[in-house]
């Protein structure tokens, strides 16, 4: 009788690795994992053209892809997915660490060895009746020393065509690997088997039973049930962000949730700023901004949408690198008119999904124009009219709509995009959307301070949250769904990064969403950002001012460029208020997020806490005073 160990050696005979895969560590895991998942082959992805074409094609053949246009939307697809496959599952996400509290209050947890006890059964035979690719990817450019390599073993076609344009995919990334056996094990199945005679659907997941779970003490990563985005493309925030944070801790540097953007001063001058934003704050089209024609020549390069990783350099500044190589952005709200450059950049070569399509074979997206087309097919695949939106309320394409589209078709991307090296960033900015409270610009007196800044960001809730309207949802960093391990050490990490850097970057909050009396938004956000912009690479140049404040420096209205734009000093006034009542309040809801951290909370952030609300104390005690005094004189 043949024991379990033989069976698996029969297994491991059937796989035909090609000549170049000499990696062992590699051989043996892809063996050991097509005897668990038997799938009906194994497919090793050179990466190549052709291979990216034929996929595509038999995508079309089984209906998973649409073939846009050619003439409207060259070498462009669109994909549907099933309704229950739309978006990232964070109730369904883990961070499986041996030590519960490491994980932190920020994560789903569950032991390891629990976790994989309950994954085994799932994944026996998850692939029968279908393909096992093997996609050996890099994060960041090959062979740059920021970069870092993965290999991810799906079943899902989708997966590999999307891996091919938002990372380095393919045979080249085993040429860098060699025989290191440091890679991260990324294992990825729509948990959906094909058993003999049954037909396979357009968008195979499980619509029962989702697991995205990550080990980061063995650098693994399995995603179980979901054919999605962040569920599935598995370089993206499961690598990227929660697995590198985690691995950012233990060597020194930080991999973080922000787009990197290059400014050119009309004078030619260089300067590369990373942002960091909550959700729906238009972070892609902050990265791809045009300045207005009458700032007289600045120009915005961009290097990164979504992620940085970043390194401390030799000269002590620290450098970055965008680990991806394309955009997968939301589509709804992309137009001519908030991103142009996105616009260009999806007009060929791109995947779509759950976009509506046109009659004549192009793509449509709820803001991508005013008038919608008189006939579309929704993103389920039924058919829309204006009429049937305006009845139903039902969207044409799904709010969570994707482009997946190569970096380098952006007409903004920076000439350094791929420059192993990285670039060297002089400022980082914190955004949040917030109708109140936040002034549009504020620089924190110090690093320290501005890490606070950075921990209490957040965005106030909308109808679509939910929650109550108008309470505010932190999200520190805009790393709280994507921080592998606990936020508390990672706001010490933070800490520790800049107090060791002889000159670190500076650090500045920003708010484009501050709205008046009247419910409407007090700054056009969009290309005149590039005004607050302008003053922040001041600052860091030492040449643009601004008044003390409670919470830092903030600009006067005669410290900011208004060439070409139509706005009165009491209205900036209005942007920029440090109200006192507001800030009590603000200062005391930012304890409760102190509090919910509590265990390992910096105590750095307890003092600048104190302060910042002694600050506002004293000014209150001290302007009654100087009115009084005023008065005796
Ligand atoms: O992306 C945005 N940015 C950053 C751009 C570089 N959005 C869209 C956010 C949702 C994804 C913005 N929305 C921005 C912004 O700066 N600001 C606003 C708010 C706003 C919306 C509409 C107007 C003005 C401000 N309209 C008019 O002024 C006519
Ligand atoms: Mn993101």
């Amino acid at each position: 009788m043949a024991k379990e160990s033989d069976v698996i050696t029969m297994k491991i005979q059937n796989i035909r690795f090609p000549e170049y895969l000499k990696n062992e560590t590699l051989r043996r895991w892809v063996s050991e994992t097509a005897a668990l998942v038997e799938p009906r082959d194994v497919y090793f992805c050179d990466g190549s053209d052709e291979e990216y074409r034929r996929l595509c094609d038999e995508m079309v053949a089984a209906g998973t892809l649409k073939r846009l246009n050619e003439a409207k939307r060259p070498g462009s697809f669109l994909a549907l997915s099933d309704p229950s496959d739309v978006a990232r599952v964070e109730d369904r996400t883990y961070v499986c660490t041996r030590n519960h509290e490491d994980a932190g209050p920020n994560n789903n947890w569950m032991d390891p060895v629990e976790m994989k006890k309950t994954l085994n059964p799932l994944l026996r035979g998850c692939m029968r009746g279908r393909t096992m690719y093997v996609i050996p990817f890099s994060m960041g450019p090959i062979g740059s020393p920021i970069s870092q390599v993965g290999v991810e073993i799906s079943d899902s076609p989708y997966v590999v065509v999307n891996m091919r344009i938002m990372t380095r995919m393919g045979r080249k990334v085993l040429d860098v690997l060699g025989d290191r056996a440091d890679f991260v094990h990324c294992l990825h199945t729509v948990g959906a088997p094909l058993e003999p005679g049954n037909k396979d659907v357009a968008w195979p997941c499980n619509k029962e039973l989702k697991y995205i779970t990550h080990f980061p003490e063995d650098k693994t990563i399995i995603s179980y049930g979901s054919g999605y985005g962040g569920n599935a493309l598995l370089g993206k925030k499961c690598f990227a962000l929660r697995i590198a944070s985690f691995m950012g801790r233990q060597e020194g540097w930080l991999a973080e949730h922000m787009l990197i953007l290059g400014a050119e001063s009309p004078k030619g001058e260089k300067t590369y700023v990373a942002a960091a934003f909550p959700s729906a704050c238009g972070k892609t089209n902050f990265a791809m901004l045009i300045p207005p024609k009458t700032m007289n020549g600045w120009k915005i390069t961009t290097i990164g949408d979504d992620i940085a990783w970043i390194k401390p350099g030799k000269d002590g500044r620290l450098y970055a690198i965008n680990p991806e190589a394309g955009y997968f952005g939301v589509a709804p709200g992309t137009s001519l008119r908030t991103n142009e450059n996105a616009i260009k950049t999806i007009s060929k070569n791109t995947i779509f999904t759950n976009v509506a399509l046109t009659e004549d074979g192009d793509v449509w997206w709820e803001g991508l124009s005013d008038r919608p087309p008189t006939r579309l097919t929704d993103w389920q695949g039924n058919p829309w009219t204006p009429e049937i939106g305006k009845e139903t309320g039902k969207k044409a394409a799904h709010p969570n709509a994707r482009f997946t589209a190569p970096a380098g078709q952006c007409p903004s991307i920076d000439p350094n995009w791929e420059n192993p090296e990285g670039v060297p960033i002089s400022a980082f900015i914190f955004g949040g959307r917030r109708g109140t409270t936040v002034p549009l610009v504020v620089e924190p007196r110090d690093w320290e301070s501005g890490v606070y800044w950075a921990a209490t960001i957040g965005s106030e809730t909308t109808a679509a949250a939910a929650g109550a309207v108008g309470q505010v949802r932190r999200d520190p960093f805009a790393m709280l769904p994507f921080c592998g391990y606990h936020m508390g050490d990672y706001f010490q990490h933070w800490l520790n990064m800049g107090t060791g850097l002889p000159r670190p970057p500076r650090i500045f909050g920003v708010n484009w969403f501050r709205k008046g009396p009247d419910g409407k938004f007090m700054w056009p956000g969009y290309g005149e950002n590039m005004r607050v912009l302008e003053w922040i690479i001041g600052r860091v140049q030492g040449i643009a001012h601004g008044r003390e404040t409670e919470i830092g420096i903030v600009p006067r209205y005669s410290d900011l460029n208004w060439s070409g734009m139509d706005m009165s000093e009491l209205q900036f006034e209005a942007v920029s208020k440090i109200d006192r009542e507001e800030w009590s309040q603000e200062l005391r809801l930012q304890s409760e997020l102190i509090e919910k951290l509590n265990s390992r909370i910096p105590k750095r952030f307890h003092e600048i806490h104190k302060s910042l609300t002694s600050r506002f104390e004293s000014k209150s005690a001290s302007s009654k005073a100087g009115s009084a005094s005023s008065l005796m004189l």
